[in-house]
């Protein structure tokens, strides 16, 4: 975890959040999807100059937690202990994900404030106390509507399942506290309607539009079957829901109840990063209980679509042994980071495949970028002694690489930093990259150098300077998306010298032509994607 050093300047922050995962086991590829994808947005807001605070953490509590513990021997806060310290916070660490806290539901800083909301609502006559029976999802903490479920089969034949997690759902019955959820459908409706972006992608909008049209029911927020949660304060027989408990990290994690400045300058979050199966709970839930407290509600909830494996989502179940890990010790961290964004449209389902990122890695990152770093780096050492020449503006063909750099900053900052559209602005930065190759191909500075006249010269000096401000353009647009290479690229072309900190240079700046000063060092650095090994067995 680092800090942004964006304490001092004041204002809003650009607030993201992650969901808070279960700690019922060690994360998986899945997680990993959506903690990567709100590490390139905040990145890229960072990049811009903005003030940006980025959360992420643990969901503690329930009986999901609870069971995995005790088939384990050992207490639910022991179990979420070593999977926080053992599994999730070196993962992220791993990943380079610069998240500005870490917020776990056990923690006093959130249970005393959850309480305390809870029974802010309690005193505003937004709970009573009522009755309940019906059919539980364990896997899901959710109870279920009888139209949810599914015929069990073979092993499950004669019982309902879960659709999601196609195990048998059991029958609770309870008497419970209920939050008035059902008094929220069209206020929530006016909310949808009156900001069509508050929900993406639209598929999953028109879902949860479709869903409270059909009418809310009011919502069960406490549990007296178990007690592995935080008690309800004036019943202490009761559990709050582990979803109410959760769903309020993002207001506790910011100070809520508790440090007003840093509440204010925070929430509510711009974005919640979630995926397709938690969106009901963040567009309906969420907001409802905010309502309820007249807080603000927040700007976007974002869904992304499922990672599958071999025709189905990618679970704790059927992962196929492949850990986010063994894909970054053959592949490298960077190229994992770029990988999911860059194949799969967010929002979209899309598979995963080792053949599919191999050959994007290769053609992609190796060949199209990588060997552009060091083709570039590699002539200025030869033809000058690794000092970059100085240049006049060039002709026509250096005009369209500069055009090119104005469009692929444009679209990029455009489809990443407000559209959420990762693939299309990662292929906008490598439209760039390709029209460079381009260039450079037509331009044949080989040959060019074979002229000795001055003109000839000139020319030579020309192309590999306009090559090299075209990588510094793409070093810091790729920043967000993978730092390392980014680094090597920025200490290659000897930028960190000249123009400072890769991390200071603007986004909004990246298509100012001509930073790098002539006499800058260029020095042909580490190779930037190295050929892979074969496959792992
Ligand atoms: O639901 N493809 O936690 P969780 C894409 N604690 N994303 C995936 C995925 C896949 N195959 N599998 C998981 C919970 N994810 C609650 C959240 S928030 C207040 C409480 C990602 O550990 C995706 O973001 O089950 C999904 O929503 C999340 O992991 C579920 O994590």
């Amino acid at each position: 975890m680092a800090a942004t050093g964006s304490e001092e300047q004041g204002g809003r922050a650009y607030y993201v959040t992650t969901p808070i995962y279960y700690v019922n086991d060690a994360p998986h590829l899945g997680h990993a999807y959506t903690t990567v994808a709100g590490d390139v947005l905040t990145r890229w807001h960072r990049q811009r100059g903005e003030k940006v605070w980025y959360l992420t953490g643990t969901d503690e509590h329930g009986q999901k937690i609870m069971r995995t513990a005790e088939a384990n021997g050992v207490t639910p806060q022991e179990w979420a202990d070593k999977l926080v310290d053992e599994a999730w916070r070196p993962l992220w660490e791993h990943l380079e994900i610069k998240n500005d806290d870490f917020i776990r539901t056990t923690e006093k800083r959130h249970t005393d404030r959850v309480q305390e909301f809870v029974q802010d609502l309690f005193d505003k006559d937004e709970i009573y106390k009522g009755g309940y029976e019906g059919p539980y999802c364990v896997g899901c903490e959710e109870y279920k509507l009888p139209g949810e479920l599914l015929e069990g089969e073979g092993e499950f034949a004669g019982l309902k399942i879960c659709a999601i997690h196609k195990t048998p759902v059991e029958i609770l019955k309870e008497e419970n506290y209920f939050f008035k959820l059902s008094e929220y459908g069209p206020r929530l409706l006016e909310h949808y309607e009156a900001n069509p972006g508050f929900i993406q992608p639209e598929s999953a909008r028109n879902e949860v539009v479709n869903f409270v049209r059909q009418g809310l029911q009011d919502l069960s927020i406490s549990r007296s079957t178990f007690d592995w949660g935080v008690p309800v304060p004036w019943d202490e027989k009761h559990v709050i829901y582990v979803w109410i408990d959760a769903l309020l990290n993002y207001a506790t994690a910011v100070g809520y109840n508790e440090n007003p400045a840093k509440f204010e300058e925070t929430f509510p979050a711009d974005v919640h990063l979630v995926g397709k199966d938690i969106l009901r709970f963040h567009a309906i839930i969420w907001p409802a209980m905010l309502l309820a407290q007249g807080l603000p509600l927040p700007g976007k909830i974002a869904a992304n679509g499922w990672l599958m494996v071999g025709g189905e989502k990618m679970s704790k179940s059927n992962l196929t042994g492949i850990k986010p890990q063994d894909l970054t010790s053959h592949f490298g961290v960077d190229a994992y980071r770029w990988y999911f964004l860059r194949a799969i449209a967010f929002g979209q389902d899309g598979s995963f495949s080792w053949e599919d990122f191999s050959a994007r890695y290769t053609s992609e990152l190796a060949n199209d970028y990588g060997n552009l770093a060091s083709r570039v780096a590699a002539m200025v050492g030869k033809y000058y002694g690794g000092t970059l020449p100085e240049t006049n503006s060039g002709g026509v063909a250096e005009q369209a690489v500069r055009d090119g750099l104005i469009k692929a900053v444009t679209e990029a900052d455009r489809k990443i930093g407000e559209e959420l559209d990762f693939q299309g602005g990662i292929l906008a930065i490598f439209d760039f990259v390709k029209q460079v190759n381009g260039y450079i191909t037509e331009q044949e500075p080989w040959k060019v150098a074979k002229d000795t006249s001055a003109e000839g010269q000139a020319a030579l000096a020309t192309i590999l300077y306009t090559a090299s401000e075209a990588l510094r353009g793409v070093a810091v647009l790729l920043n967000p998306v993978m730092p390392d290479t980014s680094q090597k690229l920025w200490d290659s072309l000897g930028a960190e010298d000249a123009l400072g900190a890769l991390a200071d240079q603007r986004i909004q700046d990246a298509a100012t032509w001509g930073q790098l000063p002539a006499g800058t060092t260029v020095t042909k650095g580490a190779v930037l994607f190295p050929r892979l090994e074969e496959k792992p067995a």
